[in-house]
């Protein structure tokens, strides 16, 4: 029997580290073993080896492995734009609103009503495992009490206090894990070259490497105080398209966020240094070739509030959206955008509600789970379980007769609905002994069992689940 149809889900990564991987490339790759470990020691002795690169495979898994088992976050559009009358910062940058009518909208940033235990609340209900919040965007407005710029919540927004205090606070009491989103950019600051279609930046940084460094320095202040104070398990950069990794010394960056807590996550804007990929226009459509990703979503068209953007996605396609994820191993960052005054619309909250409903009730097929198999096997999503022994089938729809699972070297032991217990019957036909061709299951589903918005069946199989994944079986021999 050949090998080269089936496939063995999770496949296992090879064991190498990337620090190790990087450098076998850098010094050739056919090299004897001592060559290889000399070259390493005095590629670990170089002054540019920051602890970044020097992480195994392993500790990377390991500092990972809360991001990878969340499956769902809630990303958080909050600042001057959130009046609804404007994008955020693209509306002066696309010159629709004159940059001082747009910063205006800060006298009405009072986030009166702002609840932040409530918002914690509400995100830890929805099933979200982490948040990240804008702690400032394109526009420059930071939402905490900065003491690097005068452009803030506590000097020049109608709040007149700090608003990310209270939320990091709120956050950890819910057990949440906590995203600080920051731009690298910041587009009215004098010392940022500011760049749009054919006008020309405000200066350049290599005739004035100074001010550009002037505007890192002012950057790295405000990181350093997001990061002392708060230590966020993970910084979501937007940005940094405008410049390159050198320009915007990004190996630094990452030093400094990681020296105040070497444990933190950071997502991939800061051009190739970060940890995980952000596939973008929404959940891919095959498996990304990253191990980590995260897709942002927003719940309408919109990342802020905007009065006029009344196109919310229905609660029940949000949830397909994080079911599609979740099948293909990767995360769902759900925007939601406060009002100005702090308040969340209701379409957002019940979004949330509805997200909360399912998540809790089967968290056994969202968190700690794998991407499942391919497409092909089952009509619906799947994942694995960690250890690959649990096959979990999402089913989007109301079946109108059994399901059919095939190509399952693996074996079931026992089919079961999740969050219901309802244990179902099936049979297995084709299920001939020399061929390598496995036989094809049809699950029972009584109605009863079914899910109002997705229903999950559990298969649990005498090994970790490895598929036929050939054209059928040609008989080369009567025996
Ligand atoms: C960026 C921001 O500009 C936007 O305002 C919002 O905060 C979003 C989450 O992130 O938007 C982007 C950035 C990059 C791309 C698209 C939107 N891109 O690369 O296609």
């Amino acid at each position: 029997m050949s090998s080269a149809n089936s496939l063995h889900v999770p496949e296992t990564h090879t064991g190498l580290s990337h620090a190790d991987c990087g450098k076998m490339i850098i010094f050739g790759t056919v090299m004897k073993t001592r060559e290889i470990f000399t070259s390493l020691l005095i590629a670990a002795s170089l002054p540019f080896q920051q602890h970044a690169a020097a992480e195994t495979m392993a500790e990377k898994e390991s500092r990972m492995q809360w991001f990878a088992d969340a499956k769902l976050g809630i990303f958080i559009h909050w600042g001057i734009y959130s009046t609804g009358r404007t994008s955020e910062s693209w509306a002066f940058h696309n010159g629709q609103i004159p940059m001082a009518d747009y910063m205006q909208q800060a006298g009405e940033f009072t986030a009166d009503n702002y609840d932040p235990t409530g918002w914690a609340r509400l995100i830890r209900e929805s099933g979200a495992r982490y948040t990240v919040i804008t702690t400032k965007h394109h526009d420059g407005f930071a939402l905490w009490d900065t003491r690097a710029g005068d452009v803030s919540a506590v000097k020049t927004g109608a709040a007149h206090r700090d608003l990310i205090a209270p939320f990091a606070e709120a956050v950890r009491a819910e057990g949440l894990k906590l995203g600080f989103y920051y731009s690298l950019i910041d587009w009215p600051r004098e010392d940022y070259p500011e760049t749009y279609r054919d006008k020309p930046p405000k200066y350049d940084i290599t005739a004035e490497p100074a001010r550009w460094q002037h505007f890192l320095d002012f950057n790295n202040a405000q990181l350093t105080e997001l990061c002392s104070t708060w230590h966020p398990d993970l910084i979501w950069f937007d940005g940094d398209w405008e410049h390159s990794a050198e320009e915007w010394n990004a190996p630094a960056i990452v030093d400094l966020l990681r020296h105040h807590n070497p444990q933190v996550i950071i997502n991939s804007r800061i051009q190739g240094h970060g940890d995980y990929a952000t596939p973008e226009l929404g959940v891919p459509v095959t498996r990304p070739d990253s191990q980590w990703w995260e897709t942002c979503m927003t719940v309408n068209d919109s990342w802020g509030y905007r009065t006029d953007d009344h196109n919310y996605k229905h609660p029940v396609t949000v949830l397909r959206m994080l079911v599609d994820c979740i099948s293909l191993g990767g995360n769902l960052l759900l925007d939601i955008g406060p009002r100005a005054d702090g308040s969340i619309p209701d379409e957002e909250v019940a979004i949330l509600k509805t997200l909360g409903r399912w998540t809790s009730k089967h968290a056994e097929a969202i968190y700690g789970t794998r991407a499942g198999i391919p497409a092909g096997h089952v009509q619906g999503y799947t994942s694995l379980s960690h250890d690959g022994t649990t096959l979990y089938i999402y089913l989007p729809y109301r079946p109108t007769g059994p399901l059919e699972v095939k190509g399952l070297k693996s074996r079931v032991r026992r089919a079961r609905v999740v969050g219901d217990g309802t244990e179902l019957d099936w049979r297995l036909y084709n299920d001939i002994s020399w061929s390598e061709v496995p036989g094809v299951y049809y699950f029972d589903i009584p109605h009863n069992a079914l899910d109002p918005e997705i229903t999950v069946i559990a298969l649990e199989l005498d090994s970790p689940a490895t598929l036929y994944r050939g054209a059928g079986q040609v008989i080369t021999a009567n025996e």
